[in-house]
């Protein structure tokens, strides 16, 4: 109905932005996907079984009892303006090759780190650096706990000073919201430089 109140307005329809959950093995990223999403999140985990004994390396998440094998979805909306679709990706090694499929389109990503283990999350951090994908660091306290500040875990990670790095929880919703407002502000702030 043209002119109506009821038709349907293009301009008011919010930007969809999807956003990459990357990380090492057992970091968090299912969680967080699954502690911010405002819908029941997308999961595909399987068990953790024996036969991943000397190839899953439990080591500090003994606790896991399940992995992701392709990828997790969640959504959030952060303004009338703006809804991320959230894509957790797998940490395993043996999954990597589904990296380049899922990082179709995204805009941008955020690399979740375990404190505990910041290692295993190198090569996340590589592989946006190489294609060129805006990211920024969540370090995710296990057990709440953050020893190190954002700077020291910068050095060691040697992230560049344009890449935020923050302290999060992944199981709390507020924590991880803020990380990707951050991550939706590196964005803003680089496109307007560019
Ligand atoms: N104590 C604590 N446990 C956490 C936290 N984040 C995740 N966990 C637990 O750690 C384990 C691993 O979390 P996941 O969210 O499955 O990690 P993931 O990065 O998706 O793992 P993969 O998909 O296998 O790479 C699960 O048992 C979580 O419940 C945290 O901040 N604190
Ligand atoms: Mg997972």
């Amino acid at each position: 109905m043209a002119g109506s109140d009821l038709a349907p307005d293009a301009s008011s329809a919010p930007d969809t932005v999807k956003i990459l959950i990357a990380g090492g093995f057992g970091v968090g990223k299912t969680t967080m996907v699954g502690s911010v999403s405002e819908i029941v999140p997308l999961r595909t985990e399987e068990p953790l079984t024996m036969a991943g004994l000397g190839i899953d390396d439990l080591d500090g998440i003994e606790e896991k009892r399940a992995t992701t094998v392709a990828l997790d979805f969640g959504r959030i909306t952060l303004s009338r303006k703006l809804v991320l679709y959230l894509f957790g990706t797998p940490g395993q090694q043996r999954f990597w090759f589904m990296w380049n499929d899922l990082a179709l389109g995204a805009l941008g990503a955020v690399v979740l780190i375990d404190v505990r283990r910041p290692e295993s999350s190198f090569a996340a951090i590589d592989f946006f650096e190489r294609r060129g994908i805006p990211f920024v660091v969540g370090v995710n306290g296990f057990h709440g706990e953050h020893p190190y500040p954002p700077e020291e875990i910068r050095e060691a990670l040697a992230v560049p000073d344009h890449v935020r790095v923050l302290l999060c929880d992944a199981r709390d919703r507020e924590s991880c919201r803020d990380v990707l407002i951050a991550l939706i502000d590196q964005l803003i702030a680089s496109a307007v430089q560019a």
